[in-house]
């Protein structure tokens, strides 16, 4: 019985008139609900791994979503999906939800099928979001992590998964500190992302001229760079002096400041529907 369901609600998806693309993205409207579990509609696994990571010297734990109908003979582009100062690999899913989120685009048809990974973002032996998270060797753990990521995530998760292994299918994305990461990590190594978003990013952020030095030359690898931020967040001067920068060097980019936006989930469940729309697009 599972079975038949299962495959009757994954070929509904695929019958559905596929969401238009346009060049220049249209950003979806948030439908009411967009963030509440339907019962009538296929549905994403989350799953916790363990990874050797060389670069902290330690097994490390992230969480992966495998999309609705997840065929493994199939090859699957990947989002990474980066939490803030205080969380961790739960942050997103506990708080965010977003597999709720992206089970709800599948079944609009809006998502191209994705994983994603949740990794846990601070690299160190204790990285639980314990004692004072802003330590300096705690936040110190949050640049470390590209290290981890590049040489002992993305790996493990290229041999374990079936998965597109190269820049086009690889995006980054992060709230807060997680955006600061995306934002530093991506647009430091665009040969391994093409998609890259900062969701209310940290003051972990690199400066401009640091993040892209020769903004030029970055414009052809960019799939899609998105940064976003509410206007009542004490952050949006990072996303704006990183805005201001990409604009004078005209680096596309989206830049939304969410009018009555705050730094939390209600701005991050929002980025992230949004964002997803448009990836591996
Ligand atoms: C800071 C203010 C906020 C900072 C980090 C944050 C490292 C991160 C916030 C979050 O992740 O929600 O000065 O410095």
């Amino acid at each position: 019985m599972k079975t038949s369901r299962f495959t009757a609600l994954c070929l509904s998806a695929l019958l559905a008139i596929p969401a238009v693309l346009a060049s220049t993205p249209v950003l979806p409207e948030l439908v009411q609900g967009f963030d509440e579990v339907k019962s009538e509609i296929a549905k994403g696994t989350i799953d916790t791994i363990t990874y050797a990571s060389t670069t902290v010297g330690t097994n490390r734990r992230a969480l992966v979503y495998t999309p609705p109908c997840y065929d493994p003979a199939k090859r699957y582009p990947v989002l990474y999906l980066l939490h803030g100062i205080g969380g961790d690999e739960k942050e997103w899913f506990n708080q965010g939800r977003p597999h709720v989120i992206l089970d709800n685009l599948f079944a609009q048809n809006a998502l191209v099928p994705m994983i994603v990974v949740l990794p846990n973002g601070r690299a160190m032996k204790d990285d639980r979001a314990t004692g004072n998270i802003y330590d300096r060797d705690r936040v110190q753990a949050f640049a470390t992590f590209e290290q981890d990521l590049l040489k002992d995530l993305i790996p493990y998760i290229e041999k374990t998964y079936p998965v597109l292994a190269d820049r086009e299918h690889r995006a980054i994305a992060g709230l807060s500190m997680g955006g600061g990461q995306s934002l530093n990590f991506g647009l430091g190594n665009l040969d391994t992302f093409a998609w890259v978003g900062g969701f209310s990013s940290a003051p972990n952020t690199k400066q401009p001229t640091e993040l892209l030095p020769q903004p030029e030359a970055s414009i052809d690898k960019l799939k899609l760079l998105w940064i976003s931020c509410g206007d009542k967040d004490g952050l949006l001067s990072v996303s704006q002096r990183t805005h201001d920068y990409l604009a004078q060097h005209n680096v596309p980019h989206i830049f939304q400041v969410i009018p009555n936006g705050y730094h939390d989930f209600k701005i991050w469940k929002q980025n992230l529907y949004q964002f997803s729309t448009l990836l591996f697009k």
